[in-house]
């Protein structure tokens, strides 16, 4: 790790608790891991505790940005707080590795995490031997693992940024994300051989949704598109600066769905409400504005009554867009279910 990096952030944290008063204040955002790369955090709130998946950055000779090659990770940690109050995350430890995953190569993105009696499931995205972003699960006793994956990866699932939702009595997994991610690859869940993207004016390219299996480990059905439409019912355009990119995230709030989202190349997170968890969601309003960094990646969790947004920048990197750092901040919401608009803090 980049000593001058670690202290640049320490020295960050140690401002947050002298000028917050005390660390158990978690007004504005704040980072909760200094000591490693870590970006993508899927949160969830297990055994009482939060138990956070991340995408775990690292400086590699992998530098071409080209189909975000230099998101070049090769494993999984998982970390945990006790309470949103807590100054930092602790690591848990390994808990998946690209070499432990029969049929994956490499680039290990965005993964997410589900529980179901008493086990637990890492959905994880890597890049096979054809250079295809398929769409693995691994298993586990404990929330943090160290999970064993399947020799195979999920049938029907691909492309990026899996994320589950559980609806009570049934989970959905929310997948797909644009350039590198690969989504533009896929129709009617068939590969194709050659990008295609929306045309602009055209509706965007949709995320996609399926509903797991009872052993969560492959798709029930064959996955449908989360459609994200305007408040006339129009699906949102390709050229929307709010339409969908990458980063799924679904959760519950006051008896809505929420289906948020990164918009990649605007940089935003935004979010759409509906009345299932397959959609149609309506587009609602800005979650974040755009960070320092290229991506932004997030998860929602209400715990104690309050709303927290987990999410990462590059701010400590100086801006290398492959080296992100997680944070946490309250969200609130409006009477009317809308989300007041978070300042991502880009300068
Ligand atoms: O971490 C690699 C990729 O960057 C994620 O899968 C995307 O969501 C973006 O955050």
């Amino acid at each position: 790790m980049n000593l001058t990096r670690n202290l640049a952030i320490l020295a960050a944290a140690a401002a947050v608790a002298a000028c917050g008063g005390s660390p158990a204040q978690t007004d504005g955002p704040r980072y909760i891991f200094p000591s490693d790369y870590m970006a993508d955090p899927s949160a969830h709130i297990f055994d009482g505790r939060i138990y956070i998946y991340p995408s775990h950055d690292r400086i590699s000779e992998v530098t071409d940005p080209e189909d975000g090659a230099h998101y070049d990770m090769v494993d999984y940690h998982v970390l945990r707080m006790d309470s949103p109050q807590q100054l930092q995350a602790e690591d848990m430890g390994l808990a998946l590795s690209v070499e432990d995953v029969e049929w994956a190569v490499k680039q290990m993105w965005a993964p997410d995490a589900a529980c179901k009696d008493g086990r637990y499931y890492l959905y994880f995205p890597a890049k096979d031997a054809g250079g295809v972003f398929r769409i693995g699960v691994a298993t586990a006793d404990t929330p943090e693992g160290p999970f064993i994956a399947q020799p195979q990866p999920i049938d029907g699932a691909y492309s990026i940024d899996p994320a589950v939702f559980d609806d009570g009595d049934a989970h959905y997994i929310y997948f797909g994300g644009l350039n590198g991610g690969q989504l533009q690859r896929w129709r009617d869940n068939e590969l194709l051989p050659e990008n295609a993207f929306a045309a602009d004016g055209q509706p965007a390219l949709a995320p996609r949704v399926a509903r797991l299996s009872d052993d969560m480990l492959s798709l029930a059905e064959p996955s449908q598109p989360v459609e994200i439409v305007d408040a006339d019912g129009h699906p949102l355009t390709a050229n929307d600066p709010h339409r969908f990119f990458e980063a799924a995230w679904v959760h519950r709030h006051d008896g809505k769905y929420y289906f948020s989202y990164s918009t990649g190349t605007t940089h935003m997170l935004c979010y759409a409400t509906g009345d299932s968890p397959v959609g149609p969601f309506v587009f609602r309003g800005v979650l974040l504005t755009p960070v320092t960094g290229w991506t932004t990646h997030h998860s929602i969790v209400e715990t104690g009554g309050r709303s927290y947004l987990f999410f990462h920048d590059s701010a400590p990197s100086g801006g290398r867009s492959s080296l992100r750092s997680m944070k946490i901040a309250e969200i609130f919401y409006n009477p009317d279910g809308t989300i007041q608009t978070l300042d991502g803090g880009r300068q």
